[in-house]
């Protein structure tokens, strides 16, 4: 039997910039609800949240982790995820399973730039919001100034829940404005009279009929009122603000009376639309006997080298038993359940039966992987596909022991599995086995992990800028490839025009041969020797694209034509056009957006400038700033570090592949002899 219902499940998501206080308050809400003996702490490693190596090591959260607490009869989800936007993928992923979003802020730091990412994240899943301030204990602080921040950044919805008694050293607990105490602690931070006010008539906003008994001066009773509080945070129009400290577990009951109290259970939070695979049409899946038959998303995996892979899911409708079997929608395959597990942290707990709202584990079951739809065969659906940023940082690595190349590549794409922002590739023209993550930071966990779990240690150093090749002028060339050497000779001749396409056309063939001078079964001969000298490039090896080229012309011999003899003939024509088209460079260009305090504009517009970045837009969003820009990805190899010191870490990036664009006469001469000079010097290793 399961101790409780799905109306009693609350399912939150903690949502912060990096160093808020997520874990923290992880820590302090499961030591209030008893649910732990001591409050873990992140900075001594006793954290139940981040008990990962990694996570305890960089003292951050690495990897998101899921755990669970009863407090007055609610069975309470938690989901801790990592605030850097390096680990993301994780943060993305949680969204999927949560009802409401609990948007830590610190109140030494204030609204952070991924404070305002993470928000605009939690109002496009479309689940409720709770604001948690936190490091209420911190010095110098003034919490009227910080509330109006929120109010300012993140919208006049955000109404504060309570207010604090004191602040830093004074901090002594809060005041509950739903219901004021009676006497008032004369400590208040702020008027809890007009706070009072404020939240109830933000409350009864969100019903007509209840506004207009509040406008009337008619009495509405607490349930009531609760009830429409529970809406109000599900529908986004009301978001509560509290604060705590985690270090003095002051503060923290309220909150967790607030995801009891106020936060939607499955049956009143988010309507989950997911596509009914046998109609063809949306629909949507309720945690009620409307929907009777089970579907899950799957949000996490971890890849563990002796437990095997777990895998994580939200179950949204339905019932799963253990040791039946469950339908992947997106592999189509049936797959046997085996056990089923609650996870706190680290920790797994059989149970028996899984019910909507749960969030469930299963073990070494191959066949499913994030984002996928799990659901009963006889009712398929699918839930819409999890999207990820695409990351753009990438090492290339080499394993530090001869004869581990294959153990390396497998190894890496195991881990891939969990980490959808996080891939591998081999460039065949460079040779190189390339990782590319979020940042520098995110392969050096990666690299970090390929040591822990697999027991491979690599070295890293920057790949190769991919640059391709391509022409600026149109050309033309003729090749006679003649050889008479006692039996059959060969004999070829070629005759082609080329010119440039416009970026990403790729490569054009066409044959305008009339008249048989050179006959059909040799034209896909001259395609093929064209195309081996695309693919190893003329200038620096790279590959050469975005042209067309005409056949026009050419000869062949009754005995001595053969298909390598218009192969060479055609290799050596294009050849000679290339090098009279104006052959350059393109370079991979990046659209980048970095998130930065209003302070630091000036200079990092500046800095993008001189890397030759195009400054394309700006947006304000309180005391933050947007900068849009298009900038060559070989200008940014080092962002990473350059933003960390221009801004003492208060800024962040992301970027996505956005073009490849013509580089620079000027600096076309320096990258092709920088090339050069490392082939020879290969060439001589070898
Ligand atoms: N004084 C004080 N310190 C706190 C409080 N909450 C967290 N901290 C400290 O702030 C630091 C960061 O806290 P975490 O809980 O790791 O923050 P997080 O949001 O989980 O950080 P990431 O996992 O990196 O995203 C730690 O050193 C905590 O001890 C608080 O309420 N008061
Ligand atoms: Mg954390």
């Amino acid at each position: 039997m399961i101790p409780y219902e799905t109306k009693d499940i609350r399912t939150i998501v903690l949502l912060g910039h990096g160093a808020s206080g997520k874990t923290s308050l992880v820590e302090s809400l499961l030591y209030k609800a008893g649910a732990t003996t001591r409050l873990g702490s992140v900075e001594d490693g006793t954290s139940v949240a981040d008990y990962d190596a990694d996570a305890k090591e960089k003292k951050h959260t690495i990897d998101s982790s899921i755990l669970h607490c009863n407090w007055k009869g609610r069975e309470i989800n938690i989901i801790d995820t990592p605030g850097y936007v390096d680990f993301i993928r994780d943060t993305i992923t949680s969204l999927v399973a949560a009802e409401t979003a609990l948007i830590t802020i610190s109140a030494t730091d204030g609204i952070q730039v991924n404070t305002r990412k993470l928000w605009d994240m939690a109002c496009q899943k479309g689940i409720g919001k709770i604001i948690v301030v936190t490091k209420i204990d911190g010095e110098n602080i003034d919490y009227q100034a910080l509330l109006d921040s929120i109010k300012n950044t993140l919208g006049s919805t955000c109404v504060p829940l309570v207010l604090p008694i004191g602040t830093g050293h004074d901090f002594q607990g809060v005041v509950n404005v739903f219901e004021l105490p009676n006497p008032l602690p004369n400590e208040v931070v702020g008027d809890a009279h007009s706070a009072h006010d404020a939240l109830i008539e933000a409350i009864v906003s969100a019903d007509d009929v209840l506004m207009e008994k509040y406008l009337d001066g008619k009495e509405i009773d607490k349930a009531t009122l609760q009830s429409c509080f529970v809406k109000a945070v599900a529908g986004g129009n009301v978001v509560p603000i509290l604060c705590c400290s985690n270090k003095k577990a002051l503060g923290v009951e309220d909150v967790l009376d607030t995801i009891a109290y106020f936060s939607p259970s499955p049956l009143e939070g988010l309507k989950r639309k997911a596509i009914d695979m046998q109609k063809n049409q949306e629909v949507t899946l309720e945690a009620t006997s409307n929907t009777p038959f089970f579907s899950a998303y799957v949000f996490k995996s971890v890849i563990d080298p002796f437990v095997g892979k777990s895998t994580y899911f939200r179950v949204v409708s339905g019932m799963l038993d253990s040791d039946l079997s469950f339908y992947n929608t997106t592999s189509k395959k049936v797959n046997k359940v085996g056990h089923i597990y609650r996870v706190f942290g680290k920790e797994q707990q059989p149970v028996s039966r899984a019910i909507p709202g749960d969030i469930i584990a299963v073990s070494k079951v191959e066949d499913i992987h994030i984002s996928d739809t799990i659901c009963d065969s006889k009712h398929p659906v699918k839930f819409p596909e999890i999207t990820f940023p695409t990351p753009m940082s990438s090492l290339a690595v080499i394993p530090k022991s001869k004869g581990a190349e294959k153990k390396i590549s497998e190894c890496l794409h195991k881990l891939t599995e969990e980490d959808k922002t996080f891939r591998v590739s081999h460039d065949t023209l460079t040779n190189e086995l390339v990782i590319t993550g979020m940042s520098y930071l995110h392969l050096q966990v990666i690299i970090n992990r390929l040591k822990r779990r697999f027991g491979i240690e690599v070295e890293s150093h920057a790949p190769k800028i991919p640059y391709k090749e391509t022409i600026t002028a149109k050309s033309q060339a003729q090749y006679k490839h003649k050889k008479q050497s006692g039996g059959h000779g060969q004999y070829g001749e070629v005759h082609i025009k080329i010119e440039p396409l416009p970026r990403g056309a790729g490569f054009e063939f066409v044959d305008e041969i009339v008249g048989g001078s050179i006959p059909r079964q040799y034209i896909p001969a001259v395609e093929k020797g064209i195309h081996e000298v695309l693919d190893k490039g003329l200038l620096i090896g790279h590959p050469i694209v975005d042209l067309r080229v005409r056949l026009h012309y050419g000869s062949y011999h009754d005995v001595d034509s053969s298909e390598a003899s218009f192969k060479i003939a055609a290799a050596h024509a294009f050849q000679d056009a290339f090098n009279h088209a104006k052959p350059v460079l393109l370079e991979p260009i990046v659209n980048i957006e970095v998130m930065i305090p209003t302070k630091f504009m000036g200079e990092i517009t500046g800095n993008l400038s001189s890397h030759r970045g195009h400054i394309k837009g700006m947006d304000t969003l309180g005391d933050l700033q947007a900068v849009r820009a298009a900038i060559p990805m070989s200008s940014i190899a080092n962002y990473e570090t350059e933003l960390k010191s221009m801004t003492g870490g208060q800024g962040s990036f992301t970027m996505e592949f956005s073009h490849y664009d013509i580089l620079p006469a000027h600096l076309m001469q320096s990258v092709i002899a920088h090339i050069h000079t490392a082939h020879a010097a290969n060439a001589k290793k070898e």
